[in-house]
């Protein structure tokens, strides 16, 4: 019997996710807002006993059990068994873990609360919009349900109703539930800490009755570029989509820098336009030059700083506006180290990528999911060009049709938010996943769907290496599908020793740029001993040297290196009580923020590179 219920709950919550993603607006940092950020109520609930009764059936919404009602006893006979007050407070944007010990490791469910109030023309509409919390989200304005979302990197929206949307005191309620779980994404297994929570910004977005929803603009991808060069005459083209179909509009875009001004008709509830324009700087690490550009429609406008550029592979190259580039990344988890907490706001970014301009990359791999918009947009203005991926992680449950659609619309929601930014070059489908006929039509499914919704950037993901009586064979099938062909490679650390990089071959069955989206040994910053000390900074070190050592001897086709990682990061997996104690010690910089010596080593292989190129 219980059985029958469980499963019961299954089926109608999985059903009850199907209805309720909306399409994400775009550009909310150019629109009318109230923030929510803040001081919000919390209460813990490992139980789920506000979500569900004592037969695990999820509540009625008006069961004042449920705890998204408001607990205000309305007389003095009523009994309620929960509340949002003081001293239960937490802060948003943030994750619980670093908030308060007792969160340190928790896993479940965390009701967060806040009321606001709101003053909105009769004409206009009102969106609850939130950068990400992880991982399942239900979200109750008023008593009523406004929806739901699972994932935990991604932003989405939900319109509230008019007739749930008060002038004073609404009452709003969030549930959050990091619970890793076999069908969900990532899966059950990380190598990171599942920060729970309202990691990012959560705002009340305020729109016209018919809107720009969302609009791309971006240097057409399949003129030649050289020619447009000589010509000095570039292709641009875009597409705006509004909320909804209108039947006579003109969206005007313009680029004051370039002299641009151009309207189109709007066909429905879309526009696509294209135009030529003179005098266009590309975008380029080095010279990462951006455009205002506005989008108008009506009263609304929406302003933001874009650069064009065009990113291509051409037989083993990656070129950058025509030219090959080589991609001097590095690996960056969304933490900050000497906090022990997620990044998300724009002086974390740019503490993140500053470090990253320190070393002298001029790519940074977003490692395993999207990270707060900060972060792109930074890059965009520092000239980082960026590998952007969802969280397809190790082993997913690659059988199930609805863990597929959850990594689409994951990947939708990854293009959507960051479409319009330059320095996005390579969307990644996942990392590592375990070579299998099912997985790779998964994977292959996900490639497919990435290049549908942006044919703009590359696609690539952490492929499967294995190595035969010391040769590294790259022959996973789904490398005929990516359009650069990446590995992560620990010859040193999970096997042998760094000096074996030294008679390594490779073969590489695919015709195609090589990266290496990951190498890396740990090391515990401070910690100083011979260079065949494992944990020392010396090891670390001497790691690097060899593998730079292995790296020039690559066929002509490495076209870049993204080392594992720019700072340690905690991970419940690295339970050394010497030199790990909850964190994986890859960092090239320590959890206190100071450079490890194979920081430098690296500074000079990119100083290197970077004199040849030029
Ligand atoms: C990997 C994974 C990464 C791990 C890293 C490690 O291959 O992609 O998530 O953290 O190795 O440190 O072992």
């Amino acid at each position: 019997m219980k059985t029958y219920k469980i499963a019961f709950l299954a089926i109608f919550l999985s059903i009850s996710f199907l209805s309720a993603q909306e399409d994400l607006i775009t550009n909310i940092d150019s629109r009318k807002k109230v923030s929510l950020n803040g001081t919000w109520n919390y209460i813990i609930d490992p139980y789920n006993t506000g979500f569900l009764d004592y037969h695990l059936k999820e509540r009625q919404e008006d069961d004042r059990e449920a705890y998204w009602q408001d607990p205000t006893i309305k007389d003095k006979t009523e009994r309620i068994e929960h509340g949002y007050q003081m001293p239960y407070t937490i802060q948003v944007p943030g994750d619980w873990n670093s908030q308060d010990e007792k969160f340190l490791y928790y896993e479940g469910t965390v009701w967060y609360q806040r009321n606001f109030d709101l003053d909105v023309a009769q004409d206009e509409r009102v969106y609850l919009y939130f950068g990400a919390v992880n991982y399942e989200t239900h979200v109750y304005l008023n008593g009523k349900k406004l929806g739901t979302h699972n994932g935990g990197f991604t932003a989405f929206n939900f319109e509230i109703p008019k007739d749930v949307l008060k002038e004073k005191d609404n009452f709003l309620v969030v549930m959050v539930n990091n619970t890793r779980k076999k069908n969900e994404i990532p899966s059950l297994n990380l190598d990171w800490w599942n920060f729970g929570g309202i990691t990012r910004n959560v705002s009340l977005v305020i729109v016209p009755e018919k809107f720009i929803q969302s609009y791309s603009i971006n240097l057409d991808q399949d003129q030649d570029i050289q020619s447009s060069k000589k010509r000095n005459r570039f292709k641009i083209e875009g597409t705006v989509h509004l909320n909804k179909p209108v039947p006579f509009s003109i969206v005007t875009v313009e680029i004051p820098a370039l002299k641009l001004h151009e309207e189109y008709k709007v066909e429905g509830d879309s526009c696509r336009f294209n135009f030529e324009v003179k005098d266009l700087k590309l975008w380029a690490p080095g010279s990462p030059k951006l455009y205002q550009v506005a989008i108008r429609m009506g009263e609304e406008e929406l302003k933001e700083n874009i650069g064009f550029r065009k990113i291509e592979t051409s037989g083993k190259d990656v070129l950058l506006n025509g030219e090959p580039i080589f991609l001097r990344g590095v690996c960056i988890h969304e933490e900050i180290p000497q906090d022990m907490r997620r990044a998300y706001s724009r002086e974390d970014a740019l503490t993140l990528l500053g470090w990253a301009v320190d070393l002298n990359a001029n790519m940074v791999r977003l490692a395993h999911y999207p990270h707060n918009e900060n972060m792109v947009k930074i890059a965009d203005s520092l000239g980082l060009m960026v590998w952007s991926e969802i969280p397809v992680y190790w082993a997913l449950n690659f059988e199930s049709d609805e863990v597929l659609k959850n990594a689409k619309t994951q990947l939708e929601e990854m293009i959507s938010r960051d479409k319009n930014r330059a320095s996005v070059v390579i969307w990644s489908v996942g990392n590592e996943t375990p070579v299998s006929a099912t997985r790779t039509e998964f994977m292959k499914e996900l490639i497919f769907k990435s290049k549908e919704l942006d044919d703009t950037r590359l696609v690539s993901a952490a492929l499967q290496v294995h190595n035969i009586d010391g040769t590294f064979i790259i022959d996973d099938p789904l490398g005929e599908f990516t359009d650069i062909v990446s590995v992560n490679e620990y010859l040193g650390w999970y096997g042998g020793l760094p000096d074996d990089a030294q008679t390594a071959k490779w073969e590489v069955t695919y015709d195609k740029p090589l990266f290496f989206s990951e190498t890396g040994a740990g090391a515990k910053g401070g910690f100083h001993a011979d260079k065949t000390t494992r944990w020392s900074e010396e090891y670390q070190a001497w790691f690097f040297e060899e593998q730079i050592k292995m790296m020039k001897r690559m066929p002509d086709n490495y076209c870049g290196i993204a080392p594992w990682i720019l700072t340690d990061f905690r991970s419940p997996r690295r339970n050394n009580p010497e030199y790990q104690e909850g964190w994986n010690r890859k960092g090239l910089i320590d959890d206190k923020g100071n450079k490890k010596e194979a920081f430098y080593v690296l500074e000079d292989y990119y100083d290197e590179i970077e004199a040849r190129q030029d």
